[in-house]
């Protein structure tokens, strides 16, 4: 099996285009989590790919986005090679606080669950763990490529088309990772045969603010003016959501104005809602999208290029990465044995996880925030609430979902462990 490929070190004189060749048995396309968390496994088994980013690098480590990590994320992390710092600087978290009409009420999440928990960490801490892993490594990844085009799926040799550095390249391949978002060019390539999509009236403002969390846990606050999220980035950082308006824009929304508002939502008798330097302010929409199949041939597609939920479950970030754990299996098996047999599976299993996040995540955004002014909706959710922080069933439930499922696993043939 040859080294680790990269194009200007390996590529051969081109022959019937001006395209450099290059080879490699994976083709990555998108350094975020799912792919990025790809390459580290596949790399553990001794698998060479080559992973495509079209941002650059700095613009990918300083992307803001997820915060919770499911007990199975931080294990693929390990696996990837990118375990040590998500250990040591990571939160773990054994509960949640919901919180209603004046009242905030823990989840236990861990004695409802059998001992499981969550760790709070940045997904920009989760991306540079991980790029800082393949670089070390020495393996291809390859920022600021241009003009992707996959190609030749429906055979055992696909072929990534892409611009890089003012040079055309052609690269060989067995397989195609569509790791590239939801934004990206893998998915038409499917050419689905069903899409699900369901668009919410809303969005979330969220900020980054260099101060202390005020909360040892995370709060989830329903309010008659709208849902508000306090979350963490570390013990000094503070990350905090509050619902807004989808058509929102953000010159709207002054620092003094974000403070009042969040002020107002999860205000609570004798607790204060410290404020201060806003770091970083934006603005998120809300949909859910499932395309089906994820895969096609020799192209699988892995995370938000295949999937989206609204972040109040907090499982974006998880669902990309339980993708492409079950994904890595059948690569593995595939180079392995050369049987298909774990990939002819892969978009049913990880279609069984993303419906269950899907409703999952679903149910915390219509149970927390404002979507309309019907005064019996209102009514429903406060009982639902309610019950929720009262019924041990009802919480198990809501445990379960947020600190995820276990990852329907194939036993590898093959593979290294
Ligand atoms: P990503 O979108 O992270 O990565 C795809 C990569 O592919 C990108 O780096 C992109 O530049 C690259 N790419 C795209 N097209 C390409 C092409 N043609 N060629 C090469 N590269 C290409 N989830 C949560 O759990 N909690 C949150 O609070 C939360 N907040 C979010 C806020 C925002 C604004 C967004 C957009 C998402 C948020 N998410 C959140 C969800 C998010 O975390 C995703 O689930 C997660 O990034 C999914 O990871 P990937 O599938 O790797 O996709
Ligand atoms: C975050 O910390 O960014 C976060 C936490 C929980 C969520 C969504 C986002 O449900």
């Amino acid at each position: 099996m040859s080294g680790p490929l990269d194009g200007a070190q390996r590529a051969e004189p081109a022959r019937r285009s001006s395209a450099r060749r290059i080879r490699a048995q994976v083709a990555i396309i998108g350094a975020g989590p799912a792919g990025l968390a790809l390459a580290g496994l596949l790399a553990g088994a001794g698998i060479e790919s080559v992973v495509l980013e079209r941002q650059t690098r700095d613009h990918v480590e300083a992307r803001i986005r997820a915060g919770v990590l499911e007990p199975e994320t931080v294990e693929v992390l390990e696996a990837a090679g990118a375990g040590d710092r998500v250990h040591r600087e990571g939160m773990v978290h054994r509960g949640i606080r919901v919180q209603f009409a004046g009242e905030r009420h823990r989840v236990a999440l861990d004695e409802l669950t059998g001992g499981r928990h969550i760790v709070v960490y940045g997904q920009t801490e989760v991306v540079k763990d991980l790029i800082a892993a393949r670089i070390g490594a020495g393996l291809p990844l390859r920022f600021g490529v241009g003009d992707v085009t996959v190609e030749r799926i429906d055979t055992a040799a696909p072929l990534v088309r892409f611009s890089d550095g003012g040079d055309r390249f052609e690269l060989e391949c067995q397989a195609v990772a569509g790791c590239d978002g939801f934004h990206g060019v893998c998915r038409p390539a499917i050419a689905a045969s069903a899409t699900y999509s369901r668009e919410y009236p809303i969005g979330w403002l969220g900020i980054l603010a260099g101060v202390a969390p005020s909360s040892d846990e995370l709060v989830y606050a329903h309010h008659a003016r709208g849902f508000a999220l306090l979350s963490m980035r570390s013990r000094e950082l503070s990350r905090l959501y509050l619902q807004c308006r989808a058509d929102e824009r953000l010159e709207a929304w002054p620092d003094a104005r974000v403070w009042d508002e969040l002020q107002r939502r999860v205000a609570l008798d004798g607790w204060t809602l410290n404020e201060g330097a806003v770091l970083e302010k934006g603005i998120t929409g809300m949909r859910s999208f499932v395309t089906v199949p994820m895969q096609r041939g020799r192209l699988f597609l892995a995370g938000d290029s295949a999937h989206i939920v609204p972040p109040t479950g907090a499982k974006g970030l998880n669902l990309a990465v339980a993708d492409v754990a079950i994904l890595a299996e059948g690569l593995i098996e595939l180079f392995a044995t050369g049987s298909e047999r774990a990939l002819e599976d892969y978009s049913e299993r990880c279609l069984r996880r993303v419906w269950r996040a899907e409703h999952f995540s679903y149910w915390m955004t219509t149970l927390f925030h404002q979507l309309g002014d019907d005064p019996f909706d209102e009514q429903l959710r406060l009982s639902a609430l309610r019950y929720l922080v009262s019924s041990d069933a009802a919480a198990r439930s809501l445990a379960e979902n947020y600190v995820g499922l276990p990852i329907e696993r194939h036993e590898v043939v093959g593979g290294r462990r």
